[in-house]
């Protein structure tokens, strides 16, 4: 399960705790439930923690304890608390608002979840509260933030829009000292020379890989008008985020068309064959990107399934449903697919910052998925994101992708784990919080896009070849 605050707002956090720490994550409401007693049971004399609520209007909020949560029913007195704003609609934007009163500084009774300056500044929920859909409508209230902490000029609306409708809130342990994966992280190096030959980021290069994607198409000999890849991985991998990112790329600014985000069950839970727009020529490309449901331990994309998927036997917008598996009988079933529907590559999506801790259960749906590829000669690459994550120079720079050792490293490992040439694996950073386009991101997004494509090219071939042979021979033997 994903934690959702970033680098850059834990240093900020960091930064006003005032000495060096760290952070691990006790409770999560989208993977523990929003339940008072439950945040008690996991948040309850753990020493320091900081709560973090994200709304729906994407500001990031929350509040700091030196003392330890309790149930005992009295007021926490902590001279060291304080509130802050760690985002606003979606743009870092931190602020800390220190306590004034500091025997009011938390509310230490079990029937309320987090809750700061005795109930009464930030009271998040009390009892439990069920999920809407995509958001937790907390039943708590902050209206009267400010009675004893300080706001600084700022009021509940420029601090939380007013909005306790929440995507999440976690509560973290305050740990001391730093991060010994940070720590690790600051050590990796970037390398004098690549470790492997890559174009040249510059401007050249990525209008060379978009005019070189535009004007992609399969050949006409195969009859195909558009390679179709498998984007598929575990639960929160990037799968959709990368059709966002090409997407926004051929559109010329960031757009997300696709659902993404971190909840407890995989967000998409349709399978959609998307056509990405070109918008300086208004035409398709001649690439279809078919987004799937994530794999989680519970929930597998069944291996009969699959093959339905690789076939092209299951149509645009089928709804995964893990109770009751795709077959011929299901509605929408395509009969007889040809070539034109059938899948031509498969990426699988890796995150490459938790590749160490893929589940087996998860390996092992992979390995299987594999082998049904390989009984089609379906090509497979990966696309291992979120390097930004494992690199703090590829945060700052993704051009930086090649000359990172802790990139190669991981490149390294999942080359391994898969059984892929390592050339075959396609490290890239999604766009996730960017507003704006950046050329390096693009870049190693359409290279692997157009490797990706190339290597369809390879199947398409190579499967009409195989149709004529067969022709060939059904000729001959009824001469
Ligand atoms: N830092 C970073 N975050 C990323 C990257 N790619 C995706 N993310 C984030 O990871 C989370 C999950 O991304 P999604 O694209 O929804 O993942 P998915 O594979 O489609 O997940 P499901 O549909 O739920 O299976 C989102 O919050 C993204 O913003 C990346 O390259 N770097
Ligand atoms: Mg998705």
């Amino acid at each position: 399960m994903t934690e959702l605050l970033n680098e850059k707002y834990r240093d900020q956090l960091v930064t006003w705790i005032g000495k060096p720490c760290h952070f691990r994550l006790l409770y999560k409401i989208s993977r523990d439930g929003c339940s008072a007693p439950t945040f008690h049971q996991k948040c309850d004399g753990q020493g320091a923690t900081v709560t973090v609520l994200y709304n729906t209007n994407n500001t990031i909020y929350g509040g700091y304890l030196s003392q330890s949560w309790n149930s005992s029913g009295a007021y926490i007195n902590d001279s060291n608390a304080f509130l802050f704003r760690l985002q606003y609609n979606g743009s870092s934007n931190p602020l800390k608002f220190p306590i004034n009163q500091p025997t009011y500084a938390g509310y230490g009774v079990g029937g309320y979840g987090p809750s700061f300056g005795g109930g009464s500044d930030m009271n998040t929920f009390t009892g439990s509260v069920s999920s809407s859909g995509n958001y937790f409508p907390l039943n708590g209230n902050v209206s009267s933030i400010g009675s004893y902490y300080s706001l600084n000029g700022q009021n509940s609306n420029s601090i939380t829009n007013n909005n306790l409708q929440v995507t999440d809130l976690e509560v973290y342990q305050v740990k001391d000292g730093s991060d010994p994966n940070r720590t690790k992280m600051a050590e990796s190096s970037l390398l004098d020379k690549p470790w492997r030959k890559f174009s040249e980021f510059n401007a050249e290069t990525a209008n060379k890989l978009k005019e070189e994607l535009v004007d992609y198409g399969p050949d006409s000999e195969t009859g195909v008008t558009a390679a179709n890849v498998l984007l598929i991985g575990q639960i929160g991998a990037g799968k959709s985020s990368f059709f966002n990112s090409v997407n926004s790329i051929f559109r010329g600014k960031i757009t997300s068309k696709a659902r993404s985000g971190n909840f407890e069950h995989s967000l998409t839970t349709v399978y959609r064959k998307y056509s990405i727009k070109d918008h300086n020529s208004g035409q398709n490309l001649k690439i279809r990107l078919c987004d799937t449901r994530g794999l989680e331990e519970e929930f597998t994309i069944d291996s009969q399934e699959i093959s339905y998927i690789l076939d092209g036997n299951v149509p645009d917008r089928y709804q995964f449903n893990p109770s009751s598996p795709f077959t011929t009988e299901t509605f929408g079933f395509i009969r007889n697919p040809n070539l034109e529907d059938r899948i031509h590559c498969v990426a699988f999506v890796v995150d490459g910052s938790t590749i160490d801790v893929i589940p087996e259960k998860i390996l092992k749906q992979m390995k299987a998925m594999q082998s049904r590829m390989n009984q089609r000669n379906i090509p497979q690459v990966v696309y291992l994101t979120k390097l930004d994550k494992v690199c703090p120079m590829v945060e700052e720079d993704a051009g930086h992708m090649f000359h990172s050792s802790a990139v190669r490293e991981a490149v390294d490992k999942i080359a391994d784990v898969m059984g892929l040439p390592r050339g075959f694996v396609l490290p890239i950073k999604n766009y996730e919080s960017e507003t704006t386009l950046n050329q390096n991101i693009d870049i190693l997004i359409l290279k692997a896009l157009k490797q990706t494509a190339d290597f369809a090219d390879d199947y398409m071939e190579e499967q009409v070849e195989k149709l004529a042979a067969e022709y060939g021979r059904e000729r001959k033997e009824k001469e």
